[in-house]
């Protein structure tokens, strides 16, 4: 099929301003980078066929201007933005504007994004679509309301901010008594977070897996489902692992939160590709949490399982084509992980660790797919989030996709900066995790994974000099001593010629 569009501009820096440039090129689209002042020689500037400076370093000056943006599209004459995830990719006050300028956003409609960005809003319309939502109650106005419906609901409850994400305003109440004080903080929280201090309650999930349904719908009323991923491996509301398929779905209950994901796209009328978070509680219910309306870091795992490529999909959708497929014709096959490499100090509570990477050596091989956005000589800027690259990895099974992620974490080689890979080559060694026995607090259950016993690099490196130190030896043994022995008449300055001077 032809491209949708002759120019594309991405609006995003890193790994996914490259994932999406490659696609784009795939397709035959020329592809316009912008970049900040501190993205001068990053990846994506390289990549793509034009690249624009937009503003200082703050992405509040340069990332997030929606008006310097729509100029570079209007200049160039892309006639699409792809948004990638975060900046801009959530704010529906982009997609709108995109819309009146005349440029196509290759993402779901404004208000989709906006039934969906308020929590109790999205509540109330997927409790009316019929989708399983958690028990809760409607926007809080005091302590003593709070109280009242935590009482009908079952202690503990889970204060939520309704503008909130990413755990932002939380907190957990097991009794009346803490009620108060916890409402004050969970609404100073949202207030200072996200100017709104709407907060509601909803039964607290103790040790959920956070399992999300990836979906794809054209704007001609087709949605499908590409199974689920499982991302229990997280710390404080950042993902750390993902896979596809969860260990713990069978088909039946792929197919009913399936269904689940598309009753709730279709609701709120989405377009384009989409994310569905459900919680699965210890009993094994599923429960709707929230949806994410852009594309999501860990889109490879369901990209290696499902063999689609979703950010073409979201090109040529958002171009109006029709979906290519009924969901009969969406077939799994194998097993796929992914690994975030952040420049981040795992031992010291994930301190980022940004600065210049002095080499690095990309893995490759068989079932390895490497989503990298920075290369050796370059140095990790302070001002954005230090993912470094993703790396994924495929297998038959979930064994082997594991013992592959191990084999290419060994390949991978980040010289300069501190990372996560010894991190997550004990993850893919570790018997809880083999076994598939993950859930939200899977991290705090297992402390002893975020400190290196040996890095497997150094023991190499150990290896390496008690090999040198042998055969240094050695040849004192062999070749000096028995030299000397043999022949007694050999001066000393011969010998030094044949086998040169030694201690
Ligand atoms: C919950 C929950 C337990 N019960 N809701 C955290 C961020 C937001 N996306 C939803 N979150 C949670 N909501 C109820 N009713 C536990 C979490 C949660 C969590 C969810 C997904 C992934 C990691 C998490 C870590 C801690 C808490």
């Amino acid at each position: 099929m032809n491209a949708p569009f002759k120019k594309v501009l991405i609006a995003n820096r890193g790994e996914i301003a490259v994932r999406v440039i490659r696609a784009c090129h795939e397709m035959g689209i020329r592809t316009v980078a912008v970049f900040s002042e501190a993205d001068r020689d990053a990846l994506h500037v390289r990549y793509a066929h034009e690249a624009y400076l937009i503003g200082p370093p703050p992405s509040s000056e340069s990332y997030l201007r929606i008006d310097k943006i729509l100029d570079v599209a209007r200049h160039s004459g892309a006639e699409a933005i792809h948004p990638g995830y975060g900046f801009l990719s959530e704010n529906d006050a982009f997609s709108r504007a995109c819309r009146e300028a005349g440029v196509v956003f290759i993402g779901p409609p404004p208000e989709a994004m906006e039934a969906m960005g308020d929590k109790v809003r999205s509540r109330e319309l997927m409790t009316k679509a019929g989708v399983n939502v958690v028990p809760g109650s409607p926007p809080l106005t005091d302590g003593k309301d709070a109280v009242r419906y935590a009482e009908r609901i079952g202690y503990p409850v889970l204060l939520k901010a309704s503008s909130g994400g990413g755990g932002k305003g939380m907190r957990v109440v097991r009794s009346s008594t803490e009620m108060p004080s916890l409402l004050a903080q969970a609404q100073g929280e949202a207030r200072s977070s996200f100017g709104d201090e709407t907060v509601f309650l909803e039964k607290y999930i103790e040790r959920p897996r956070h399992i999300e349904v990836q979906v794809l719908a054209d704007a001609h009323g087709n949605c499908v489902h590409f199974g689920e991923r499982e991302c229990s491996i997280q710390r404080r509301h950042q993902k750390l692992i993902e896979e596809s398929p969860s260990p713990v779905i069978d088909a039946k209950t792929r197919e009913t939160i399936g269904a689940m994901a598309v009753t709730a796209a279709k609701a709120c009328g989405y377009v384009s590709a989409g994310t569905v978070e459900m919680l699965r509680s210890a009993d094994g219910s599923f429960y709707f949490m929230e949806m994410n309306t852009r594309l999501q870091v860990e889109h490879p795992v369901t990209e290696m399982v499902y063999g689609v490529d979703l950010v073409k999909a979201m090109i040529d959708i958002a171009g109006g084509a029709k979906l290519p497929w009924t969901q009969d014709l969406i077939v799994a096959r194998g097993h796929a992980i992914e690994c975030r490499i952040i420049a981040e100090d795992p031992a010291r509570n994930f301190m980022p660790a940004p600065g210049l990477i002095r080499a690095l050596r990309g893995p490759s091989g068989p079932g390895v797919r490497y989503d990298g956005g920075v290369y050796g000589g370059y140095t990790v800027p302070v001002h954005y989030d230090p993912m470094l690259a993703k790396l994924i990895t495929w297998g038959g099974d979930r064994n082997e996709a594991a013992a592959r992620m191990v084999r290419a974490l060994d390949e991978l080689r980040v010289d300069g900066v501190k990372t996560s890979i010894a991190f997550h080559r004990r993850v893919m060694t570790h018997p809880a995790f083999l076994a598939g026995e993950l859930h939200t607090g899977f991290l705090e259950e297992h402390p002893e994974l975020l400190f290196s016993g040996t890095d497997p690099w150094l023991s190499e490196v150990a290896v390496l000099a008690a090999a040198v130190h042998h055969f240094r030896r050695l040849e004192q043994l062999s070749l000096r001593a028995p030299q000397a022995a043999a022949s007694g008449r050999t001066s000393t300055w011969k010998r030094g010629a044949h086998v040169g001077w030694r201690r």
